[in-house]
């Protein structure tokens, strides 16, 4: 359901200020402790973000894409650990359910995603599959009305907080492609379900990620999303369609919040005597960045507004992810390089950012899977 224009600027204005008056001031603690505080997440559940994109059925906002866009685009401004907490509830945590889930799968857990009483995470990666995600060997056997899952899924965001975890498992052993792949709804708990210690990462502190291990895990068979065999893989695609657009949205907010943050430095370091933004050497890298954010900021528009109408998005959700995690990787070098040694130092805050930043060009699909989404469309719909 769309807001009126003025509910929904009350929104983002709400988001903007949470963001400068109660996240940009924690950000150096978390990423020093690796710890977001509960209070935080608190009031996180306060102002509606775990559930941004659940429908209102179900205690959600309900937002559509173009909302939930300008929204990611006001969170993306703090560090991406921050949104990483709710961020799978809005994307890949809740929309396979959103998605293609039963009604009795929605009544059951959408309102407490919606509310973020419980986490949602993903599991779709393993060791030995990554971007050939159809391959995944985790098994799922079916026993009287259970499915028995075995199996490793490697490097999921929230796992160690989450309270459901949807599945990719191979349904049907006869064959080893994308076709055999159920998506399963397995909640926190269940015997059998097993976390991995949460493993160091180069940045994005705060948001942790680790294994799911499943040893003769019994789930019933009625958590198979939408109930049907062998149209997980396809469910995961669709999710993560969706999520790639949310992630180019917070990789453009990201992007915007280092420009500012670099120009700010900018015009109080003073070298040669005057502001070092008087050089046209330093404004050539401004004026990219900002080209750069202008340019990722109508892609994610454009293809949020073909998604409420119910149009494929999956090249220009592609697309989007592509050209935005790109090119926050580009503004984020540039603020570094415009920083200079103060870039390079942990105090300044540049260096945490640079650092966060690199994620964004792998997880939901690296650059180089956009790259064959987009081509493979394009040469398809050709001649
Ligand atoms: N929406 C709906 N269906 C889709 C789809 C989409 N976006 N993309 C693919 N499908 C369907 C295809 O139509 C095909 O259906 P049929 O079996 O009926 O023909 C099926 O899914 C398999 O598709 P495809 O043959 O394209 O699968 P591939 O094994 O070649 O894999 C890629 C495709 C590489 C695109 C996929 O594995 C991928 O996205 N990899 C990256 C995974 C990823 O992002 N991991 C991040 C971890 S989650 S944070």
């Amino acid at each position: 359901m769309a807001l009126d224009s003025d509910t929904l600027k009350q929104l983002i204005d709400t988001v903007d200020r949470f963001v400068h008056e109660r996240l940009l001031p924690m950000e150096a603690e978390v990423a020093e402790t690796d710890i977001l505080p509960a209070s935080i997440i608190s009031e996180m559940r306060d102002l509606g973000l775990f559930g941004l994109s659940i429908p209102e059925s179900y205690g959600g906002l309900g937002l559509n894409m173009r909302e939930e866009i300008e929204v990611a685009l006001a969170i993306g401004q703090a560090a991406p650990a921050f949104r990483s907490i709710f961020g799978t509830n809005v994307g890949i945590g809740s929309q396979a359910i959103v998605i293609d889930g039963t009604e009795s799968q929605k009544g059951k857990y959408l309102p407490e995603l919606a509310s973020g009483e419980i986490i949602g995470s993903f599991c779709l990666t393993e060791p030995g599959s990554g971007s050939d995600a159809g391959s995944l060997t985790t098994t799922a056997t079916k026993e009287g009305d259970s499915y028995i899952l075995n199996g490793t899924k490697r490097y999921i965001t929230n796992a160690p907080l989450a309270g459901l975890y949807t599945v990719m498992a191979r349904t049907d052993q006869n064959t080893k492609t994308a076709r055999g792949v159920s998506a399963f709804l397995v909640e926190a708990g269940t015997p059998g379900l097993l976390i991995g210690k949460p493993e160091k990462k180069m940045g994005q502190q705060g948001a942790p990620v680790a294994d799911v291990v499943f040893e003769n895990c019994r789930v019933p068979a009625e958590n198979i999303i939408g109930g049907v065999e062998n149209l997980g893989f396809k469910t995961a695609m669709k999710v993560l369609d969706k999520g790639r657009l949310h992630i180019a949205a917070v990789c453009t907010g990201l992007a915007g919040r280092i420009l500012r943050d670099t120009v700010l430095y900018a015009k109080e370091r003073f070298q040669f005597g005057q502001a070092i933004a008087d050089f046209q050497l330093v404004q050539a890298m401004i004026a990219d960045s900002e080209t750069d954010i202008y340019a990722a900021k109508c892609m994610v528009r454009d293809a949020a507004i073909d998604r409420d109408a119910g149009l494929d998005i999956t090249r220009k959700a592609s697309c989007s992810k592509l050209f935005a995690s790109e090119m926050l990787g580009r503004v984020a070098d540039r603020g570094v390089q415009i920083l200079g040694g103060a870039g390079y130092i942990a105090d300044y805050g540049m260096e945490q950012l640079y650092r966060d930043a690199r994620l964004f060009r792998i997880y939901e699909g690296t650059s180089q899977i956009q790259q064959l989404i987009i081509a493979k469309d394009v040469i398809r719909t050709t001649g």
